[in-house]
């Protein structure tokens, strides 16, 4: 049969019917055919195998034996495979699995995970001395210094850090001649390509004072942005001191004002670095006698600030005749204080001087008469300050010769400093010739080493007043007193306050400082997290401590041991800890209380809301969540009742930098992001217009209460903690007295803030004991005070916390029966009462507040103006810079308006503003949230009136509530009919 007539015009068979063995066969033959040349070698194979006796299809021809056909080998001495090693080498790991041994999804060989977020050295720097040395020196408190290096944004304290590393290490020529600075501390690599510090980062260096006696200083870069004010935060709680970094041109700005208020609030000693010194004589060319009076104005501005946080004291005060200024070109490898100036001096012209004496007449109204060759405080004929004669006019003349580039000049001004440069160095461009010949002419950071050791506390003295100011427990306790002593012998005491991820970022490091005793590895701890207390020790861990190194920025020297004192970075403890920890020894005879978590001078108030891209992947995103959380000290991470998962931050900036790191570090799933959007929270602006009642579910208890606006400035003082409620009564007492003028019974009869321990609402007893039975009152205050703490952190318009509210209680009656006035009545029904009371008084939603700084020439200002207007905000001042171009426009603009303001600013100024935003405070929202008779319209802009019910009903809707509040819910039946009864009675009284 012609093949043609065996199929039809589709293809399908139509022939007569086949039996299966024929058909197998064709499919065989087809097969062959298609093999074509070949096939029949291995044909004949099959039959030779036949032969041997052995099966066909498994090739056992014998590897690497020639002519093992013939040969007799044993079974257990057949090689049939080149072994793993042959095919791959030497170090090749083989695993023999069993089947169905790992899940499906877990591959059976991991590949290796690689996360390029850290700059990676070829090779690691090598330091001038030897790391054994740099561990004796940090096992001796007295001689160490811990610093944290804080300031305005890109006012240069990563090239401050640079500096010093440069003086201690041995760098590359080709780092050394290369004219983009290291940003040795910026370790991301987000950080170096931003040019922005995002994260603190702590190095311990060997620093020689000008003596060349050698010190241990713990120094911590910080970033600048506020946004990152936590990581300042965490970087202050771990300091004796700061070095406060200043530039020369810009002068006090509102990240030194945020810094300076940080670092009161932890009672750190300041000193003060001018930096960018050479932009008063490169940039902004300004005569020396004016650089002398911008420097002055930048540091009395440094000490109004001072004064306004820490107090009047003089100690607190920088003057560079205390020793606590210095000034630097921290770019071109100098620095000095007056002091180290004048040695200078006195060794390059042997002059017998006693180079203090000589200091103390370089600074302010003081002026040298060159025909009596004495120093006066009046000014001379034509005589200059002699900060001016003696200081800035040669650093000018020096600065000018070197630029110059005129090889003989150059020549000689490096001659009278005695002092000489290689032959290739002549050859550089400006930029490296002035760093070289600068930093030969001034020598190593004497100057500022000697201003850090005489007015930051030794590691010693530093770790007793952070245990006065940081340990929760009982000062007069043996372990408190270990800690104060600073004792290496005593029971092992870390306070753990930043965590850094490992290079893989499967886990976290844990860096914290030694507070008493000795840590090693191998040690067995225990880990408090923030919640620990004595009495609920669930939030403690057991662990053990792996390496222990002293961190170096981009490589760690590990330590045999830490001693107390010391920074220290620690491997193994990680796994419980979320923000800040204490550790102590597995097993402590006695009670033992954490040291206190961070506080914060500012407020996560942005929040967005995350979801993968692909549902299945929740688990790793919470996973992500989970891990990011733990990198950034202020983030917050929530699920919110609709199941959303959202994340709070201080702004835009930190958010962007956190979706980064979830999505590229700790979680690699896409995940979409909502927009922004901000907290709210729920105030009330008039007492409650009547008593309000609730009854509990078997109507044996009654609960009166009203509420009422706080004083103004009193939430802001519970939160930060100037009064709590671990005082004693007759403390509060007074407190409320003399600052607030209560009366001492209403400040002793105060039962808790809300919603928490340091939380803007209080809680009162107003009621008479002729009255109510006050023994049974106390005997449900916890359930009220829950009540109401639950209430005050969940709000009855949009879930929000409340703020700025004073619930008093005004009448109750509790059954006599424990059985009936348990928990479950009481706290539902104190929380009922509490939101009636609310809504009674006339509620208002309160929104976040960015204080605004804006730096901008002159000619942008009305544009300024104009963007904020549009965006609800307002300015407040606007003031120049004194020696410099620049404006200041301070302004103040709701964070929920906030959003793209940036770009709209340079977008309008034609990029020449620049603009920096920080919490500043809560405000009232116009428009009354409850009034049901505003329409509001999709889409359309909700006009002033009723912002604030258009921003209850979309954060309603977010959460998934209904539209409105529905106030019968919290109210009983006989309280509505009171109401009604009341309602009646206006109306005829109207
Ligand atoms: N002219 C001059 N420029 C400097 C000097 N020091 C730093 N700069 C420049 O100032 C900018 C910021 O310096 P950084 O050291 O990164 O500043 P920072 O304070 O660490 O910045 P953040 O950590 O992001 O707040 C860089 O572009 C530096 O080149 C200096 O001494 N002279
Ligand atoms: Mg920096």
């Amino acid at each position: 049969m012609a093949d043609g007539d065996l199929y039809d015009e589709f293809g399908n068979y139509i022939g007569p019917e086949l039996s299966e063995s024929e058909e197998e066969d064709e499919g065989l033959q087809q097969q062959q055919q298609m093999e074509g040349p070949g096939s029949e070698e291995e044909e004949e194979e099959a039959e030779a195998m036949e032969e041997d006796g052995r099966m066909p299809g498994t090739d056992l021809a014998l590897y690497g034996e020639e002519g093992s056909g013939m040969a007799v080998v044993l079974h257990e001495d057949k090689k049939y495979y080149p072994t793993a090693e042959e095919t791959f080498g030497k170090d090749t790991e083989t695993l023999v699995q069993e089947e169905d041994a790992q899940a499906l999804e877990v591959p059976i060989i991991a590949p290796v995970k690689q996360h390029r977020f850290q700059v990676e050295d070829k090779e690691a720097l090598r330091s001038r001395y030897t790391p054994e040395f740099l561990g004796s020196l940090l096992s001796t408190p007295e001689l160490c210094r811990s610093v944290a290096v804080v300031g305005h944004l890109h006012h240069g304290k990563t090239i401050t850090m640079d500096m010093l590393v440069e003086q201690t290490h041995e760098m590359r020529p080709d780092q050394r001649s290369n004219e983009r600075p290291i940003r040795y501390t910026d370790t991301r690599v987000d950080e170096q390509e931003r040019a922005i510090s995002l994260k603190a980062v702590p190095m311990s260096l060997v620093l020689e004072n000008s003596k060349g006696k050698s010190y241990g200083v713990n120094l911590i870069d910080t970033p600048g942005h506020v946004n990152f004010s936590d990581e300042l935060s965490a970087a202050l709680r771990l300091s004796d001191g700061v070095l406060l970094v200043v530039d020369a041109v810009e002068g006090v700005m509102v990240g030194t004002e945020r810094a300076i208020k940080a670092a009161a609030a932890e009672g750190l000693p300041i000193c003060l670095l001018i930096s960018k010194f050479d932009r008063l004589l490169l940039e902004l060319k300004l005569p020396p006698p004016d650089a002398y009076h911008k420097l002055r104005h930048t540091i009395e501005e440094v000490n109004s600030l001072i004064a306004t946080h820490y107090g009047d004291e003089e100690q607190y005060r920088v003057d560079p005749l205390k020793g606590n200024v210095a000034f630097a070109a921290a770019l071109y490898g100098w620095s000095f204080t007056l002091e180290s100036f004048a040695t200078l001096y006195c060794e390059v012209y042997d002059a017998p001087m006693d180079p203090k004496e000589l200091s103390q007449r370089l600074w302010g109204d003081r002026y040298f008469n060159a025909e009596t060759r004495t120093f006066s405080k009046k000014a001379g004929a034509m005589g200059e300050r002699t900060f001016v004669q003696f200081i800035l006019e040669p650093l000018y003349k020096i600065y000018a010769q070197l630029i110059g580039e005129d090889e003989r000049s150059v020549r000689g001004v490096m001659e009278e400093f005695g002092v000489g440069l290689r032959p290739q160095s002549y050859g550089m461009n400006v930029k490296p010739l002035v760093k070289e010949a600068c930093s030969k002419i001034f020598g190593k950071a004497g100057g500022l080493v000697d201003m850090l050791v005489r007015w930051v506390p030794s590691a010693k003295a530093g770790t007793m007043s952070k245990v006065e100011r940081c340990y929760t427990g009982p000062q007069d306790s043996q372990l408190a007193e270990h800690m104060r002593a600073c004792n290496p012998r005593g029971p092992l005491v870390i306070y753990v306050c930043k965590l850094f991820p490992k290079k893989d970022c499967s886990g976290f490091d844990a860096f914290g400082r030694v507070m008493s005793g000795t840590v090693k590895s191998g040690d067995k701890v225990r880990v408090l997290g923030e919640s620990y207390t004595p009495d609920d020790e669930e939030d403690s861990a057991a662990a053990t401590v792996g390496s222990v190194w002293a961190s170096q920025a981009r490589y760690r020297v590990p330590l045999t041991k830490a001693v107390a004192g010391n920074w220290v970075l620690l491997e193994g403890v990680d796994a419980t800890i979320t923000k800040t920890a204490t550790i102590v020894p597995e097993f402590l005879d006695e009670e033992v209380h954490i040291l206190k978590p961070l506080a914060f001078a500012t407020q996560a108030v942005v929040k967005i809301a995350t979801e993968p891209l692909n549902p299945s992947e929740l688990p790793k995103m919470v996973e992500g969540l989970r891990k990011v959380n733990k990198s950034y000290p202020l983030l917050v991470t929530k699920v919110e009742e609709s199941g959303e998962h959202t994340v709070f931050g201080t702004g835009e900036l930190y958010l962007d930098s956190v979706m980064k790191d979830l999505r590229e570090l700790y979680s690699e799933v896409e995940v979409k992001v909502a927009d922004p959007v901000v907290s709210f929270c729920e105030t009330v602006v008039e007492t409650s217009s009547l008593k309000c009642f609730a009854e509990t579910p078997n109507k044996r208890n009654k609960l009166t209460m009203i509420v009422e606006p706080m004083e103004k400035g009193l939430a802001e003082d519970i939160e930060a903690g100037r009064v709590s409620m671990e005082w004693s009564r007759k403390e509060l007492g007074s407190f409320f007295q003399s600052k607030y003028d209560w009366d001492l019974l209403a400040a002793r009869s105060i039962w808790a803030f809300g919603p928490d321990r340091c939380g803007p609402n209080i809680l009162l007893d107003d009621t008479l004991p002729s009255e109510v039975d006050k023994g049974l009152l106390s005997a449900v205050r916890e359930s009220i005070v829950q009540g109401f703490q639950w209430g005050a952190r969940e709000g009855p318009l949009c879930d929000e916390p409340m703020r700025n509210c004073k619930f008093k209680i005004m009448d109750a009656t509790i059954a006599k029966e424990p059985l009936h006035r348990g928990g479950g009545q009481v706290i539902p029904t104190a929380r009922r009462v509490c939101y009636s009371a609310f809504l009674m008084a006339t509620p208002r939603l309160m929104e976040p507040v960015y204080y605004v700084e804006i730096q901008t020439p002159a000619d942008c200002i009305s544009a300024i103006y104009t963007v904020l207007a549009k965006r609800r905000g307002h300015v407040t001042a606007d003031v120049p810079k004194p020696g410099t171009p620049i404006f200041i426009v301070k302004a103040f603009l709701p964070v929920s308006e906030s959003f793209g303001f940036e770009t709209d600013l340079r977008y309008h100024t034609q990029g020449q503003a620049f603009c920096l935003s920080v919490f500043d405070h809560w405000q009232i929202v116009p428009g009354d949230p409850l009034d049901r008779s505003i329409v509001l319209r999709p889409l359309e802009p909700a006009p002033m009136q009723a912002l604030a019910r258009d921003f209850m009903v979309k954060s309603r809707r977010r959460k998934g509530m209904t539209d409105d509040v529905s106030i019968n819910k919290f109210f009983d039946d006989p309280m509505l009919l009171e109401l009604a009864r009341q309602d009646a009675e206006l109306q005829q009284i109207l």
